[in-house]
Parts: structure tokens; sequence; C-alpha cells
């Protein structure tokens, strides 16, 4: 059985929402990242990037929200767009801007508005700046097609989905969706699937660390470590 090493964040949530579509029976591996279970040695065999989620479909272990997704999609020859050459260019394609991209600059964001030590203003702007500027490709891709790839709903429109649904967090609140219709309508017609309501639902089921405290900080953002030895 798959097992999925999962924290309730954006990239392990495209997996779980990916593995709830196709009905495949997985074991789920709590990984608390604020409590650093990211970091133990044997979570680093499976992924040495230190990150959630992967998976281990046996032997084979996954990393990269993203590459388990295709891996998965390939594996099962289910939600993948890619009835033609052309479908499958544009699969890769936005797979990519969505890990390298929206996942990214979202994601330093966030760090930069919430996280960061001290507020600092260039990074914050130059962060935000990005964010809203892949958002918008996608809002503009969204504006004359339902789905991201081949007029199916697809691994592109769930790795889409994971970091959809933390808009209001990463962009400065629920009125971002006003400014980004296409996307929005998007992410409700993926929040009504059972499937969807399933994966957002793991979290409840299973107990993972809430408070962003000391010890969290320093599991999730080692770099400040060396900024004390400063
Ligand atoms: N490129 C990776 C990024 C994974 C990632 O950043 N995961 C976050 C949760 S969304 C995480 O595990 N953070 C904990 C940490 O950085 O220590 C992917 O798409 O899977």
């Amino acid at each position: 059985m798959i097992k999925l090493f999962f924290h309730p964040s954006p990239n392990p949530l495209k997996v779980a929402l990916f593995l709830e579509e196709a009905k495949l029976p997985y074991e789920l591996v709590v990984t608390d990242t604020r409590k650093g279970d990211q970091h133990k040695p044997a979570f680093l065999k499976i992924n040495p990037n230190a990150k959630t989620p992967a998976i281990l479909d046996g032997d084979i272990r996954v990393f990269d929200s993203n590459a388990i997704l295709l891996y998965l999609a390939a594996k099962h020859q289910i939600f993948l767009a890619a009835d033609t050459e052309e479908d499958k260019a544009e699969t890769l394609s936005w797979l990519m801007f969505v890990a390298t991209g929206i996942g990214p600059y979202s994601g330093q964001a966030v760090h930069f508005n919430k996280y960061a030590p001290e507020p600092i203003g260039y990074a914050i702007n130059r962060y935000d700046f990005e964010a809203w500027r892949h958002w918008n490709i996608l809002n503009e891709h969204l504006a004359s097609r339902r789905y991201m790839v081949g007029n199916k709903y697809s691994i592109v429109d769930m790795a889409v989905w994971g970091w959809a649904r933390v808009i209001p967090f990463v962009l400065g609140g629920a009125e971002a969706y006003d400014k980004l219709p296409n996307v929005k309508r998007l992410l409700d017609e993926i929040n009504a699937r059972p499937a969807a309501q399933r994966a957002e639902a793991i979290k409840t089921q299973h107990v993972f660390k809430t408070e962003v405290d000391e010890d969290a900080r320093k599991n999730l953002f080692p770099q400040n470590e060396r900024l004390a030895k400063k």
C-alpha cells in the first residue's frame, strides 16, 4: 500500500487529493514539520530535501508534489490530460509553472509577510509582486477554459488547487479572490468534489501541531541559527 508522508500544507494536499480522487488505498504517515519530523534520518532517506509530501510505493520513493502527481497519474493512467502531444506539452509546462513559480513565490510571500524575524520591505514587495504576477497568469489562462489543460480535470488542476485554497493567506486577504475570479471558479468546483473534502478533512483526523512557537521556527526556518551566531 502507498505510504503518504503528509502535513496539511499546500503541497502535500495536492497528493492527498489525487489519492482520494483515484480511490487508491494509502496509509497516511503524519510528518509534522512543526515538530521537526522532516529532518529525521528515516524520512531523509525518502525525501533528502526534508519537505512534505513524499510517498513510498512499495520500495519506490517519490518526493516533490508535482513529481508524485505525474508518477501516480502515469502509473495508473488516470487524471492525465495528455491525449495529444500538445496536451502533454501543456501538462508539463503548467506543472513546472506551479512547481517553480506559484509554489515558491507564494511560499516566500507568506514567509516575508508573516514569519521573517524583521520586516524587510524589499523582500515583501518582490515576493508579493511575483506571487500576484504568477496568479494573474493562471487567472488569464483560465479565462477561456474550464480546466488547466485539455478540457479535462487533471493533475494540473490538482496542483493549482493545493495553492489556490490558501490565496487569502498568501495575497493579503479573501478580497484577493475578487481579482482572480477564474482561479476562484476552478477552486470552488474542486472544493465541491467529495475527494477534496476528504483531503481537507485529514487534518481533523490526525494530530498536527498548530502553534508556530520557537521550537517550530527552529524546525521550519533553520537558517535563523546562522543569524543567532553573528
Ligand atoms: N517542491 C516541493 C516543496 C515542498 C514543501 O515546501 N513542503 C512544505 C509544505 S507545503 C514543507 O514540508 N515545509 C517544511 C519545511 O520547509 O521544513 C514540493 O512541491 O513538494
